[in-house]
């Protein structure tokens, strides 16, 4: 866990407005160090980062985050439930083209097997829609919202792509606690939910208070962590042995291979993980995540794709011949 750690004050309306925006999750922190990079640093140096050149070119800026925001002195954190997500886009991407290939499986099929011709996608990409561009929306409209209360600074809204640990952070701010999958979990919504981050060059103060519920105290986080110390299913679960009790190696992680490694075409993951896209064995078999949620299914048949269809969704990243190539591989 990283050392104690202030709470920081956030007006109420602005809580609200987070809340209607999407995010139930909010804390906030003070800009400092992070505590955590030497183990980034190992991790990159063991060559765990797998070709993700983006982590190593911009690894020192993740020791501050003032390289993503000069001056910055608070750190808003935010969690979106991954079922926000699928309402956005019901509500107004209904019609979008992708939606035609996603098929929610009937909770009492619950198979660890996809019916003939489809392929598993995880959660995160459930919805169609690519997350970035709907909570950068989102952050955009809580940024206004702050600018009325505190005229005079200046703010960054971050999801996924900046050099900075949003779990690290997420993690002082109360959201939730580290599990042994590497997720941030909360008691409520599991680890199925995306972080995003408001930095503000804005001083909040301190909350003499105990941070309020969902947020969860240090005291809380240190019994939670605990419990994952006899428990270990997500290490168990794993199909392809990339979480061990010394963290994560991409190069082995179904979640790497199938959306960010670029030497598909030859069988670069087990066959044995039926997932066109994502991983979430680790998540799936977590006793946090009960019930997990209907699975979500991409029908193979429907190929081919082309990159219009895939653009503004999470198919977008690994792209069609990626893809085709991976529902090749599921199908032999
Ligand atoms: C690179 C990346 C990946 C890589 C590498 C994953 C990894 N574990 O590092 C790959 C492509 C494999 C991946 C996969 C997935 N990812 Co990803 N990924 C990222 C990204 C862009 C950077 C993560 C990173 O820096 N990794 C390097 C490691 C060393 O850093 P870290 O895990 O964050 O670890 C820090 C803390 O854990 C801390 N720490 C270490 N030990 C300890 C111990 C304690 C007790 C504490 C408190 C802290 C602590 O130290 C580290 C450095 O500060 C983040 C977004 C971001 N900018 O943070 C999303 C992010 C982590 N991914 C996310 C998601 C959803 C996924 C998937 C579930 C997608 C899927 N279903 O396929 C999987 C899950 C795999 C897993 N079990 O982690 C979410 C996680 C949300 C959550 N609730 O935790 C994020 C935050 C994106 C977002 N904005 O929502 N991802
Ligand atoms: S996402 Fe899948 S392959 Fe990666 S660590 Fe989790 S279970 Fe293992
Ligand atoms: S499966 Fe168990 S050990 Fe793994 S993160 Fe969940 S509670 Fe912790």
């Amino acid at each position: 866990m990283p050392a104690e750690f202030q709470q920081l004050t956030i007006p109420e309306p602005i809580r609200e407005a987070a809340r209607t925006l999407g995010f139930p999750l909010l804390g906030a922190v003070e800009a400092c160090g992070s505590e955590f990079f030497p183990e980034f640093q190992a991790w990159l140096e063991a060559g765990k980062c797998a070709e993700m050149a983006y982590l190593r070119e911009h690894a020192d800026a993740r020791r501050h985050p003032g390289s993503v925001l000069p001056g910055v002195r608070s750190i808003l954190m935010l969690g979106m439930p991954f079922a926000e997500l699928e309402k956005i886009a019901e509500r107004e991407h209904a019609d979008h083209p992708i939606r035609k290939f996603l098929v929610r499986q009937a909770p009492e099929s619950g198979s660890s097997e996809p019916p003939e011709n489809t392929a598993f996608v995880a959660q995160y990409a459930s919805s169609g829609l690519d997350y970035h561009d709907i909570i950068r929306r989102q952050l955009k409209a809580l940024q206004k919202t702050f600018r009325e209360f505190f005229p005079n600074q200046t703010s960054r809204g971050i999801v996924d792509t900046a050099p900075f640990f949003e779990r690290e952070f997420a993690v002082r701010a109360g959201l939730g606690f580290l599990g042994r999958n590497r997720m941030l979990i909360h008691p409520e919504f599991g680890s199925l939910f995306f972080l995003a981050a408001i930095l503000t060059t804005e001083v909040l103060p301190v909350s003499a208070e105990r941070p309020s519920v969902p947020l969860l105290t240090r005291e809380e986080q240190l019994e939670f962590r605990r419990r994952c110390e006899s428990c270990g299913q997500c290490l168990c679960a794993c199909p392809t042995g990339a979480l061990s009790e010394s963290g994560l190696d991409a190069r082995l992680c179904a979640s790497y291979l199938t959306i960010e490694d670029r030497s598909f075409g030859g069988s670069s993951m087990p066959v044995s993980s039926p997932y066109l896209l994502g991983c979430d064995e680790c998540q799936r078999h977590c006793p946090w995540n009960q019930p997990f949620p209907p699975r979500t299914l991409f029908r193979l048949d429907a190929f081919p794709l082309t990159s219009d269809t895939l653009r503004r969704t999470p198919f977008f990243r690994p792209g069609p011949e990626k893809l085709e190539a991976r529902a090749q591989e599921l199908q032999k």
